[in-house]
């Protein structure tokens, strides 16, 4: 069924819910003179190569194989469209490792055809710090699929990681495999419906016509919080205490400090951005809330090449009630002209994804973890993360 995930340590199927196995950790570490010290072995063709995403040049062959290779929907209308400022900002948080950005290039031609990364993260789980990787950007070139090229990538990183004595990893993925954290959904919400119908995102429902679905979509034209800013750098204290102090009521969440929140959470644009509600009479920070931008390409259309979508990241609040806070993030993501504004049913979100008029997306975004036991999946709602 699994051959390689059979052999990792990680949950598996028929071991769900027993209550013999502890809680934790699945393998213990080793010494680090006892990790493999030489790269795995790859199709001799093949050779591996430390993608330098500081380099323009290299940053653009992965920008490349990613547009071209990387996760499309079920119905292979749409293509990830990651950017080059976005791949950077995802992949060196600080204390990120050079090395666990990992390519795979044709010997004979350097072209790059294979990617895995690896970016550092504390991340607790019930009452446990434990140091992990978050590994993501997994892809081979289309034309290298089915050759068994991913669990060598798959082992490639892990050996790095375990270099650094780190032995724990987060990931998500579209696809079940051996056995999920949480099995989460998205949600989206439709800011330009005209192009979404146009483009086979939506349809128009049974007893809507296309001037009913504009006016149901319809959002003021200006946001309605008092107080309401663009996040700045001298922010980032009070964020970094509202976030800490959310997280913590999830059973799984990252823990980030100033520098982490500075990193993730100050504005780039077509990136990510971030608002906060400042009080008038304290000038306390009360809320914030946070998006990041992704666009798809649109596969075989003639009218329209990308999909200006952004992705809910992490919201907090205090004072405002969270459903007003998120319709104003969908008021300046409309304001910015993105097209659909897309949520997962983790945190809090599920009450406003209802209120606000998002609707159930098809598929099941998983999350896992590596080498780390719970007894039971969680639900959506217990969990604090979100991977880009
Ligand atoms: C996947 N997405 O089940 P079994 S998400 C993990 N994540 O193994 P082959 C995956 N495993 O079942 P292909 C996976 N997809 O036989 C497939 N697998 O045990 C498993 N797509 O390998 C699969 N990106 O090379 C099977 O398959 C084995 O040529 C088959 O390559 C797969 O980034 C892939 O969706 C996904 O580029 C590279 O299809 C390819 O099909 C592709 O024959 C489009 O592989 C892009 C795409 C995946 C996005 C992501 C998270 C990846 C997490 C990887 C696991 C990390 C574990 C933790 C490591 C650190 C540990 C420490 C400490
Ligand atoms: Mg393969």
């Amino acid at each position: 069924q699994h051959k390689f995930w059979e052999t990792q340590p990680v949950g598996q199927f028929k071991d769900l819910g027993d209550p013999s196995l502890p809680e934790g950790p699945i393998e213990p570490p080793t010494s680090l003179s006892e990790v493999k010290q030489e790269p795995y072995n790859l199709p001799s063709l093949y050779e591996w190569t430390v993608c330098d995403m500081d380099s323009d040049e290299i940053c653009n062959e992965v920008y490349v194989l990613l547009t071209n290779n990387y996760v499309e929907d079920d119905d292979n209308l749409f293509r990830f469209n990651y950017s080059k400022e976005f791949l950077r900002w995802g992949l060196r948080p600080p204390d990120h490792f050079r090395n666990w950005h990992i390519g795979v290039r044709v010997k004979s031609s350097k072209k790059l055809v294979a990617f895995i990364t690896g970016i550092p993260v504390k991340m607790r789980v019930r009452d446990e710090v434990v140091k992990m990787a978050e590994v993501n950007f997994l892809c081979v070139h289309k034309k290298l699929r089915s050759k068994r090229l991913a669990p060598v990538m798959i082992k490639e990183v892990t050996r790095r990681i375990h270099l650094e004595n780190i032995w724990q990893a987060a990931y998500t993925a579209g696809v079940l495999l051996p056995t999920p954290l949480a099995t989460c959904q998205y949600w989206h919400r439709t800011l330009n419906p005209k192009k979404l119908i146009d483009i086979g995102f939506s349809r128009l429902g049974d007893r809507m016509t296309m001037s009913r679905a504009i006016k149901l979509y319809k959002l003021p034209s200006s946001t309605v919080t008092t107080g309401l800013r663009k996040m700045e750098a001298r922010d980032v204290p009070a964020v970094t205490r509202l976030l800490s102090d959310y997280l913590g009521r999830f059973v799984v969440a990252p823990l980030f400090d100033d520098a982490e929140v500075a990193h993730w959470l100050l504005p780039q644009v077509d990136v990510v951005e971030s608002y906060v509600v400042e009080s008038s009479e304290s000038r306390e920070i009360t809320d914030f809330f946070s998006f990041y931008t992704l666009p798809s390409s649109i596969l075989n259309n003639p009218s329209y090449s990308v999909l200006k979508a952004a992705y809910t990241f992490y919201n907090v609040s205090t004072k405002t009630p969270l459903a007003q806070l998120m319709q104003d993030a969908l008021i300046i993501a409309k304001q910015k002209d993105y097209d659909v504004f897309n949520a997962l049913d983790v945190m809090e979100n599920e009450p406003f994804l209802k209120e606000l008029k998002f609707g159930r997306g098809d598929g099941q975004l998983y999350y896992y973890l590596y080498n780390y036991r719970l007894r039971d999946a969680i639900r959506p709602s217990e969990l604090g993360l979100v991977l880009l």
